[in-house]
C-alpha cells in the first residue's frame, strides 16, 4: 500500500515536473517579465491595459527590450519584430490568401474575411524557448490585438492551456472590443453562425433599442445575458427574470419584466424561447 502511493506520488510529482506551462500559471510566470509591444498606438493601448490589470493582480511587468527573462509580446508580426520571431519559433503560420487570412497553429486554425470590418481573429500563446517563457498576444488587425490582451488581462479566463483561438465579432458595430465580443475557440463564431435580432428594452419612462447579433440556438434569456445586466431566478417551470439593468421587479407596484417576440406575448420561460434571424425581442417593465 505504501509503495502504491509512493509510486502515485512520484506519477504525480513527475506530472506536475513535465506539465507544459498554461496560462494559469501566468502570476508566477510573469512576475517581472519584460513586455515588448508593437509600435503602433492601439498595440501601445493594448499593453497597458494588460499592465495595468495584471498590477492590480500585483503581476508587474515592465517595458523592455525582450533580450532575456521572460517575455509578453503584443501586436501581430507586422508591427513587432519578436512576435514574428517568436510565431515563427513556435510553427505559428500567418497565411493571407487574399480575401481572407488564417492563423494555423498545432493543427488548429482560425480565418479572418477580411471584408469584415466588423471582424478579428486572434491568438494568445505560451510558449518556451531556450528556457524563456513567451507570452503572445496578437491579433490579425489592431482589434484582436486588443481582444486577445483584453481577454488575458482577466484572470478567470486563464486556463489550464497554452493556446487559445479567437474572434472578436463587434455584435453592437461601434468598434469598440468588449469581453462579451469575444468567442474562443477553433471554430469560434463564423459571420455565418450567427443570426441577427433586435433587442427593445422598456423601462417604462425609456426605451433603449439595439440591433445585435447572437450565436444561433441562443435563447432570449441567452440574449440578455448577452446584451444586458440580467438577474433571475430558476425554477422547476423556468427561469423568472427578476432585474435587467439594475431595475428591478417590484412586486408592491406590481411591474414586472415581461417579453414579446415579433409582438406576440410569450407564454414560455425566457431560457426556452429559440431565437430565429431577424426576431424582434421587446421586454417591456410593467404590470401584467
Ligand atoms: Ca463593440
Amino acid at each position: 500500500m505504501k509503495m502504491w502511493h509512493g509510486i502515485l506520488a512520484l506519477v504525480i510529482l513527475t506530472g506536475t515536473l513535465q506539465a507544459r506551462p498554461s496560462f494559469s500559471d501566468i502570476s508566477q510566470l510573469f512576475s517581472g517579465a519584460h513586455i515588448v509591444t508593437g509600435s503602433n498606438a492601439s498595440d501601445r493601448l493594448a499593453a497597458s491595459l494588460l499592465k495595468t490589470s495584471f498590477h492590480e493582480m500585483g503581476i508587474e511587468v515592465k517595458e523592455g527590450t525582450g533580450e532575456k527573462g521572460n517575455l509578453i509580446l503584443v501586436g501581430g508580426p507586422l508591427a513587432n519584430t519578436l512576435t514574428e520571431k517568436y510565431s515563427s519559433i513556435f510553427g505559428i503560420a500567418f497565411t493571407d490568401e487574399g480575401s481572407s487570412v488564417t492563423i494555423n497553429v498545432e493543427g488548429k486554425s482560425i480565418t479572418h474575411n477580411k471584408s469584415n470590418m466588423y471582424e478579428d481573429v486572434a491568438i494568445a500563446y505560451l510558449g518556451e524557448h531556450e528556457g524563456r517563457e513567451i507570452l503572445l498576444l496578437w491579433g490579425y488587425g489592431r482589434k484582436g490585438t486588443y481582444a486577445s490582451c483584453l481577454y488575458l488581462s482577466k484572470r478567470e479566463n486563464w486556463s489550464a492551456e497554452h493556446l487559445l483561438l479567437m474572434v472578436w465579432n463587434d455584435k453592437n458595430r461601434d468598434g469598440a472590443v468588449t469581453l462579451q465580443e469575444i468567442d474562443v475557440g477553433e471554430k469560434a463564431t463564423p459571420e455565418e453562425n450567427m443570426i441577427h435580432v433586435t433587442l427593445l428594452l422598456d423601462y417604462g419612462t425609456t426605451q433603449e433599442r439595439k440591433e445585435t447579433q447572437i450565436k444561433k440556438d441562443s435563447s432570449v434569456l441567452d440574449l440578455l445575458r448577452q446584451e444586458t445586466q440580467v438577474d433571475y431566478t430558476v425554477w422547476p417551470f423556468g427561469v423568472f427574470v427578476t432585474s435587467i439593468n439594475g431595475l428591478a421587479n417590484d412586486a408592491t407596484r406590481g411591474h414586472y419584466w415581461l417579453y414579446w417576440v415579433n409582438g406576440v406575448y410569450a407564454t414560455v420561460s425566457s431560457d426556452a424561447f429559440v431565437l430565429q434571424e431577424g426576431d424582434f425581442v421587446e421586454w417591456r417593465y410593467k404590470k401584467p
